[in-house]
């Protein structure tokens, strides 16, 4: 470089220089210094089924950069694992019991305060996009978009304050772009802000994109332990309950072999295909029956001479290639959504949290569904990330709840939670500091019975070493595991004499626990009797 050219570089390139980069100390002057809160939630999926958990049944490579640059949290629960009531406890901080939010069967009560409308009123610009299924609209946002309760997989419909719209597509594209386009468009960059993504998928019927129905459906995939569980050595409940994939999965309606076939094979019932894929246009119709109508065909030859173990299994593969299938495009969209914070500069100061309402089946037990406190729909995803405070690739085995969201929230958003929420901050946990941690026990409470999948309602209370259930209403059993000794939970040892002291500390702290979060049999009998007051039970 020759002298001359150099002093044309200072004179030149060193105001410009200069200028930039107070413009850009003015922006950082600008940008707000509180986090913003991306909670991402999807219905119904299982940590078995997220590759940072574990890989034998599916990669989700964009669902895990959370873990990787964050957190992974291997003994996250919910209080009451089944879709509105775990919202309820997500947005109010405080359990089924006390928020009134029981089942999915009545409206949310929307007297209770909210962490939304909470971090509003401090200054947050707040945006709700995807499925909430409370039976009414969401309070404290400044916008939102949801679908009407469990929604559609194809073309849905949306409800904004202004009305309804239908947009054509797929539900977990849609709920992405319209994230999007509220992050590019009508963001207020003044503001911190916190974004509810929520997703449908992969709730039942496990629908996937047209785009990835023809790799999905060539898989198969490992069968689990115990999917052939005969449900001896427990209580009745399990075995009364009605989601085995053998008797209560439905071919038609729920593993897609077409109205037609059922009816030459006699296997139709209620549960029909038909209004499950009436909303797909003619060209998603056309792929769909390009990869659904050879197999139905093939399982129409096969069938006659199935037994009830090819059955199972056959249900099996099935059933896991259309629930990972939904999870392929929600793991794509999650994708898409961290690059545009990366792409923007805002991921620095975002807290990215990813989560589902509750934990699910995938063939444990021979089952599908959720409701019960046995693990697979107890625990639920946890993955979080927050550079420059949690860092990166740590696994927490700390016992959180999705009943701690409310506080973390505010905590993060420097905002003082309501004394009356029962949850707990996460903070020490999210900066390392685990003497600031002091839960060693989590509480749990399902109610929707009698009701679809006939799951009875049962309490209990878990740490990291045993479980204890109370079944109740129409049954009074308990059962307890040895979480170390069983981590299957087939063995119930709540009358075996060497487990006696076991099973009397358990329930003395199950006692205790109850007077803490101020639940008690009377408000089980008022809850039973909103069901007989409901002509739900006589
Ligand atoms: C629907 C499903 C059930 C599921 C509930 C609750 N049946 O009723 O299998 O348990 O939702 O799910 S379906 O025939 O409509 O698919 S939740 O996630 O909304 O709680
Ligand atoms: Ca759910």
């Amino acid at each position: 470089m020759t002298k001359s050219f150099r002093r044309y570089l200072i004179t030149i390139i060193a105001p410009f220089l200069f200028f930039v980069s107070c413009g850009r100390e003015k922006l950082q002057k600008k940008e707000p210094k509180r986090p913003n809160i991306v909670f991402i939630m999807s219905d119904d999926h299982a940590y078995q089924a997220i590759s940072a958990y574990n890989d034998k049944l599916i990669q989700t490579p964009n669902i895990d950069r959370i873990a990787k640059e964050g957190m992974l949290f291997t003994n996250a629960t919910v209080t009451n694992s089944i879709c509105a009531p775990s919202r309820a406890v997500i947005l109010t901080g405080k359990h089924s019991h006390i928020n009134g939010k029981i089942d999915n069967l009545s409206p949310f009560d929307t007297t209770n305060v909210t962490f939304p409308q909470l971090l509003k009123a401090s200054g947050y610009q707040t945006a709700m996009f995807g499925k909430l299924h409370f039976g009414n609209n969401p309070k404290g946002f400044d916008e939102f978009k949801i679908l009407p309760g469990q929604g559609d997989y194809y073309n849905p419909r949306f409800i904004t304050s202004k009305g309804d719209t239908t947009v054509t597509g797929y539900v977990t594209d849609i709920i992405t772009d319209l994230t999007l386009d509220w992050m590019e468009r009508r963001r207020d960059t003044t503001k911190p802000f916190l974004l509810m993504y929520l997703h449908k998928a992969p709730h039942r019927t496990w629908m996937p994109a047209p785009r990835h129905f023809k790799a999905f459906t060539k898989k198969t995939f490992p069968l689990p332990d115990n999917l052939f569980d005969d449900y001896s050595d427990r209580g009745t409940a399990a075995e009364t309950a009605e989601m085995r994939l053998l008797k209560h999965m439905q071919l038609s309606y729920d593993l897609k072999i077409p109205d037609s076939i059922a009816d030459r094979l006699d296997i139709k019932n209620w549960n029909q295909l038909g209004n499950r894929i009436d909303r797909l246009s003619p060209e998603q119709r056309a792929v769909w029956d390009s990869v659904y109508n050879p197999i139905a065909e093939s399982f129409a030859k096969e069938f006659p001479t199935m037994n009830d173990s090819i059955l199972t299994v056959w249900k099996y593969q099935r059933y896991m290639q259309d629930y990972l299938g939904s999870i392929a495009a929600v793991d794509e969209n999650v994708g898409r959504l961290l690059d545009y914070l990366d792409n923007k500069g805002l991921s620095d100061n975002t807290v990215v949290v990813y989560t589902s309402d509750q934990g699910f089946y995938l063939g444990e037990h021979g089952w599908f569904d959720k409701r019960f406190m046995y693990n697979e729909s107890f625990k639920t995803p946890l993955l979080i990330k927050w550079p420059n405070v949690i860092k990166p690739g740590i696994t927490e085995d700390e016992m959180v709840q999705n009943l701690d969201f409310a506080q973390t929230f505010l905590e993060m958003a420097e905002t003082t939670a309501p004394a009356d929420m029962q949850g707990e901050s996460l903070l020490p946990l999210l900066k390392g500091d685990k003497k600031g941690w002091t839960r060693d026990a989590v509480y749990y409470h399902y109610y929707e019975y009698p009701a679809e999948h006939a799951v009875k309602r049962h309490y209990g209370i878990a740490n990291k070493a045993y479980k204890i259930i109370h079944f109740y209403h129409d049954t009074d059993e308990w059962e307890l595991y040895d979480l170390k000794q069983d981590p299957n939970e087939m063995r119930n040892v709540a009358n075996d004499p060497s487990y006696a002291n076991v099973f009397s500390k358990m329930k003395a702290d199950l006692a205790e626990i109850r007077i803490k979060y101020k639940d008690s049999e009377e408000l089980d009998k008022k809850f039973i009797q909103r069901y007989r007051d409901a002509g739900r039970i006589e």
